[in-house]
């Protein structure tokens, strides 16, 4: 009976012992497993050796899982700040050890209404929603206990179409802010429809400073000249290929850019282009592709790159809906000599498979970090990527 009552618990040891003798090696294949499996899922879904660019450039992932990833704007002391268009919220992300991976990500705030634009001025995160503005001052401080935002300006129109606002800060100092056009094609009685404004850092002294602008959602200032150069988005339901999306440069205050009359400098528009002719109007500096999207755009100022690129622009087209085929996707590069755009070519793509006709990226928006390099927004695959030069890389190629 003894030896009988003896078997099972042995058996019971005998098992004990293999699970815990197991347990050791099988904690390492786990942990292997695991990274192995993350990195299938992430080249899955962010497959960037599909990614074109050119030689000697690199791109990488950022920071991922930033759902909706849309402008970004970067804090003094180093904080990447990204608003969203439908996910409410603000991201804070932070790279610690400086290795150009993101390494912590902060929601600021979820209960904002479309928050895509943001920007960084003494301190203080601003971040417009559709109506009104925000301020979170000091706001790098204070990351995981953020503020109540103050209120600097709120007479925005609340209308969604189009309400979705990029802004930044001008070297006049001042806040430039968009007001899109609520509509696909419409006049507006309200002059600040289908504008650019601007106004001082608290608030004051709004005034309109561009019109006839469809809806940009990128803008920024040419590093020499200091006048700003905006993309435009071209109206839908016209076909394929007209009109085109706009680059465009800004050389006074009150200058019209031909929405909803003229398009590109050159499409009359069939509703309303009977009551003004286009030479009226601003034509692009550059006539883009039609339904491309374009978003975010940079002049190249950092000192990575080769010392050609200090002749570019770089622009996100964020991509099609209203075409037969898409179109976009990618950022292009647009080569400058003094205010001219002499070339319209592709920097980056494969975000598209064109034969598929199925992207897995969408770009937003650019900017330039202090070495160089660049940060790309993706809201569909809702990542930050890292572009880098290593004239090394070239120097090897034979
Ligand atoms: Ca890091
Ligand atoms: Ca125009």
């Amino acid at each position: 009976m003894k030896f009988k009552n003896l078997f099972p618990k042995i058996t019971l040891l005998l098992v004990l012992f293999f699970v815990i003798f197991s347990c050791k090696p099988k904690k390492a294949t786990d942990a292997q497993i695991e990274t192995e499996e993350n990195e299938t899922v992430a080249e899955i879904s962010l497959p960037l050796r599909k990614l074109n660019l050119p030689d000697g450039f690199q791109i990488d992932v950022f920071a991922t899982g930033i759902d909706g990833a849309r402008s970004m704007t970067m804090g003094d002391n180093g904080t990447l700040f990204v608003g969203t268009r439908n996910e409410n919220r603000v991201y804070a992300i932070q790279d610690l050890d400086g290795d150009f991976k993101a390494d912590k990500t902060i929601v600021l705030d979820t209960t904002l209404e479309v928050p895509n634009g943001v920007a960084f001025k003494d301190g203080a995160l601003y971040v417009a929603e559709v109506g009104r503005l925000l301020r979170y001052p000091n706001i790098e401080a204070n990351l995981t206990n953020p503020p109540t935002p103050e209120v600097v300006y709120d007479d925005y129109p609340t209308e969604f179409h189009h309400g979705w606002k990029y802004i930044a800060f001008g070297p006049d100092g001042k806040l430039y802010v968009p007001v899109g056009a609520p509509c696909n094609i419409c006049e507006s009685e309200d002059e600040r429809y289908a504008s650019i404004t601007r106004m001082d850092p608290d608030g004051s002294n709004r005034e309109i400073y561009a019109k006839g602008v469809r809806n940009t959602v990128g803008f920024t200032w040419h590093p020499e000249t200091g006048e700003m150069w905006f993309t435009d988005n071209g109206r839908d339901m016209l076909g394929d290929d007209i009109p085109p999306c706009e680059f465009n440069r800004i050389t006074e205050p009150g200058q019209h850019f031909g929405y909803p009359y003229c398009h590109g400098g050159t499409v009359k528009d069939p509703e309303f282009g009977d009551k003004y002719p286009c030479a009226d109007f601003v034509a692009p500096a550059q006539a883009l592709g039609a339904h491309v999207a374009p978003l975010g755009v940079k002049f190249y100022t950092g000192d990575m790159f080769p010392e050609s690129y200090k002749d570019y622009a770089l622009i996100a087209e964020h991509g099609s809906w209203n075409r037969s085929s898409k179109v976009g996707y990618k950022i292009s590069m647009l080569k400058l000599e003094g205010n001219e755009v002499v070339s319209y070519d592709t920097f980056i793509d494969g975000w598209l498979d064109e034969e598929a006709q199925e992207a897995f990226g969408r770009p937003v928006d650019i900017i330039v970090l202090k070495d160089g390099s660049l940060l790309i927004s993706d809201d569909f695959g809702d990542a930050i990527y890292r572009v880098s030069y290593d004239n090394t890389a070239v120097a090897s190629i034979p």
